[in-house]
């Protein structure tokens, strides 16, 4: 190459930095101890940082509480009086459990119940049956009465009662199919099932989430952002008691999943004082 082309490729684009160039530059070396000082006078940063008081507290949304072990849960004491939950997992032993888990998926009269919401009817995201002397009406649509029994519903209704010391005469059993079978927010509160009602929900098959949410005091004027949230995870077997100021002072649901889930039985077990409505 002559010295002309030499010298036109080393000033090109594409002709590097001789070597030494990509070198990192050593670190420059700073003095500890007190800032510089020229003469007498002391260097003083352009902006000084200067603290000034917030002027709103922000409002956080609490995490909810899990309750997942055996146990008595005081989850509130007021407004309207103690709400107490009393969760027994393996209340029914799982070899036991995947036997009655069939014979009620099998054998009870599953249906699709139609409600009346503000927006007109709607078809439940869920199969629903009833048991009792008489009818239980919600969301403006009636379940007939039932009085006969399916003999596990029976042994089940009494094994409860024996540990519990609470007596139930109504049974509403919920079948999720699948993830996407829910029941949303609402309290089991019709005047029928009387003040402070007990009610007994036991759980079979998939381990879906059971929400709480507590009702906001008046000044949220219905807004449940900064309410808090209880959340059991009711899995194969398990019993949940919820007592006292409960149905008053709380709403529940179980919602939808986004990932498949196996079918599901819940039992919930109440008193119907049907007098209460004549
Ligand atoms: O499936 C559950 O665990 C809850 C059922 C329920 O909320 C209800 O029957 O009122």
């Amino acid at each position: 190459m002559d010295d002309k082309r030499r010298r036109a490729r080393v000033q090109g684009g594409w002709a590097g930095p001789p070597k030494a160039a990509f070198r990192a530059a050593p670190p420059p070396v700073v003095a500890a101890g007190p800032p510089p000082r020229w003469g007498n006078e002391q260097i003083i940063p352009d902006k000084q940082f200067v603290y000034t008081e917030p002027t709103q507290v922000q409002r956080r949304v609490p995490d909810p509480q899990i309750i997942e072990k055996a146990g008595t849960y005081e989850i509130s004491t007021g407004p309207s009086g103690v709400s107490r939950l009393r969760l027994f997992p393996a209340f029914i032993d799982p070899k036991e459990a995947d036997w009655m888990f069939e014979q009620l998926h099998q054998e009870l009269p599953w249906r699709q119940k139609s409600n009346v919401g503000p927006e007109g009817p709607y078809q439940e995201p869920r199969l629903t049956c009833w048991y009792g002397e008489v009818p239980y009406t919600y969301s403006r649509s009636t379940m007939q009465a039932n009085p006969h029994w399916h003999p596990v519903l029976t042994m089940l209704k009494d094994r409860i009662e024996e540990v519990t010391g609470y007596s139930f005469n109504s049974l509403l059993c919920n079948l999720y199919r699948h993830d996407k079978d829910s029941i949303d927010w609402h309290s089991d509160n019709e005047p029928e099932l009387g003040h402070n009602p007990t009610i007994a929900s036991l759980s079979f098959g998939e381990t879906r989430i059971f929400q709480m949410r507590k009702n906001p005091p008046p000044e949220e004027h219905g807004d449940y952002t900064y309410a808090e949230h209880v959340h059991v995870p009711l899995d194969h077997g398990t019993l949940l008691i919820m007592e006292g100021s409960t149905q008053d002072d709380w709403q529940h649901r179980v919602p939808k999943e986004y990932h498949d889930r196996q079918p599901r039985i819940n039992l919930t077990f109440r008193t119907m004082f049907p007098e209460v409505r004549l």
